[in-house]
């Protein structure tokens, strides 16, 4: 659920304000709800923010206020806001249209059912209460009339501003944050890969050519993905399963919601659709951390060690033990997790609520026990990114992206060279080069140290059968 607020419209509400600033989204009702609760919870006390609608005409208008949105139940003073417009049916028309200098009182309301609300409640109010969404749409249940005189309609009137209509596909709440935006530098900060069609298929290749070494008689390497409700686990499965069947599919169920979407273990093997050949490994997609459900210790350490079956339904209130039916006794290597991925989506990094960091560290403490590799699947970079949204190929030169690379790298203790990000298919329907290029340089590391864990394991156990030799 990208941000939809495009540069060029960004920069020409920069313009308008009058200063250096860029943009950080607060409140997006498809992805927070339409809720004037959330609303007021999510953008009160925060600054200057831009409130965009996007109606379906295809027309983008909003309004800017530099003072704090507020639930006090009164007006808000603002000689610095203005309305305006800059799509209408489908092409750019940005206007704007000023408060009226005898009017700023009525910039805003600050009112706790309201949603966004522009001159005294009449000219612009966008919703009360709380608005269900209809098909692709919300009807709000707002109203515009840009008659009553708090703002300079300069000619322009309702129609030619909004076309009167309040049924949107998305509202946004942008913070209007001082100085230059995350920058594209000319200097990558990590080797950026070949952009071009030629990489592509050599590690498509070189994943098709894929096979654990001989000796640890393994036919496929697991790898298990774990992360946050939300994170893109089973968009990730969904990305690797689209390049190899050749168009997008979405064989996972994926989405947002309150609890995990996923409520099975799956270890889900990939067909090349060329060869008509499964793959020689398997992502392991599991049920996501959430803040209610901590995930039972024993029960991760069965993940790990392969005593779960495919299929498994998670339950959290009844954790896996061994006598649950399935249950997989003396698993070998071939059943065995050989690399773990935590998929962290990069839009929530510094929102994770502490109890999922929790579990992740907890886990972490299971992987270092049985020398477990560890990498970050830094997924969602086109929320982070307005430049990497429009071309992928930004992505090592965004400094958004090395920041988040950072942070994460931080928060879980890793190298940032096992940070590896990736943006899954979400609302494409063609496959692209760029992404494919990323999502397939991801799995080709976690093979890699897959392997690493296996060539160790096989060492341990001529070692343990050395010893045990010298003991009998
Ligand atoms: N913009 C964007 N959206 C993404 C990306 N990856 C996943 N999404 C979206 O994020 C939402 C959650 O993705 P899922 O793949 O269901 O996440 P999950 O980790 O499997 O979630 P649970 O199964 O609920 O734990 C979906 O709406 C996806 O379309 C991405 O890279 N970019
Ligand atoms: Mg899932």
């Amino acid at each position: 659920m990208p941000e939809l607020l495009k540069r060029t419209y960004r920069e020409q509400l920069a313009t308008w304000i009058g200063k250096t600033c860029h943009f950080r989204l607060l409140y997006k009702i498809s992805r927070d709800g339409c809720s004037a609760t959330t609303f007021h919870q999510q953008c009160d006390n925060q600054g200057p923010t831009v409130t965009v609608l996007y109606n379906t005409n295809n027309t983008i208008f909003g309004g800017y206020l530099s003072q704090n949105w507020n639930s006090s139940g009164g007006n808000i003073s603002d000689a610095n806001a203005f309305l305006f417009r800059l799509q209408y049916n489908g092409s750019s028309n940005p206007v704007k249209l000023p408060v009226n200098a005898s009017y700023y009182n009525y910039a805003g309301s600050g009112i706790s059912n309201y949603g966004p609300s522009f001159g005294g409640n009449s000219d612009l109010m966008a919703f009360q209460g709380n608005i269900s969404k209809s098909g692709k749409e919300f009807v709000l249940n707002g109203s515009v009339s840009l008659t009553s005189g708090y703002y300079n309609y300069n000619g322009y009137d309702t129609n030619s501003i909004t076309n009167s209509n309040l049924r949107v596909t998305d509202l946004e709440v942008y913070l209007v944050v001082d100085g230059p935006g995350p920058k594209i530098s000319d200097k990558p900060w990590r080797e950026s890969p070949e952009w071009n069609t030629e990489t592509c298929q050599k590690l498509n290749q070189s994943l098709i050519d894929y096979k654990p070494m001989t000796e640890t008689n393994v036919t496929t390497g697991n790898i298990l993905l774990i992360g946050q409700i939300g994170a893109g686990k089973s968009s990730f499965f969904n990305s690797v399963n689209s390049i190899f069947r050749g168009k997008i599919t979405s064989k996972a169920s994926s989405g947002n919601f309150e609890h995990s979407v996923t409520t099975a273990y799956r270890k889900y093997k990939i067909k090349d659709f060329s060869s008509g050949k499964f793959l020689n490994f398997r992502l392991c997609d599991t049920r996501g951390l959430e803040e209610e459900f901590a995930m039972d210790v024993q029960e991760i350490s069965f993940l790990l060690d392969g005593n779960i079956p495919d299929r498994y339904q998670f339950n959290p209130m009844v954790p896996f033990t061994s006598e649950t039916p399935g249950y997989i006794k003396d698993p070998d290597l071939q059943d065995k997790i050989h690399c773990v991925a935590f998929v962290v989506d990069s839009s929530t990094v510094d929102v994770m609520p502490d109890k999922v960091r929790k579990q992740m560290k907890d886990l972490q403490v299971k992987l270092n026990q049985r020398n477990l590799p560890q990498v970050v699947l830094l997924t969602k970079l086109d929320k982070i990114c307005p430049e990497v949204e429009e071309d992928i190929k930004n992505t090592f030169s965004s400094s958004a992206v090395s920041d988040a690379v950072v942070r994460v790298a931080e928060i879980m203790g890793l190298p940032r060279g096992h940070v590896l990000p990736v943006k899954n298919y979400e609302s494409e329907t063609k496959l692209k080069t760029g992404v494919d290029i990323l999502v397939m340089e991801a799995l080709q590391q976690c093979l890699d140290f897959a392997d690493d864990f296996m060539d160790e394991q096989l060492d341990k156990m001529a070692t343990d059968g050395k010893l045990k030799k010298e003991k009998d």
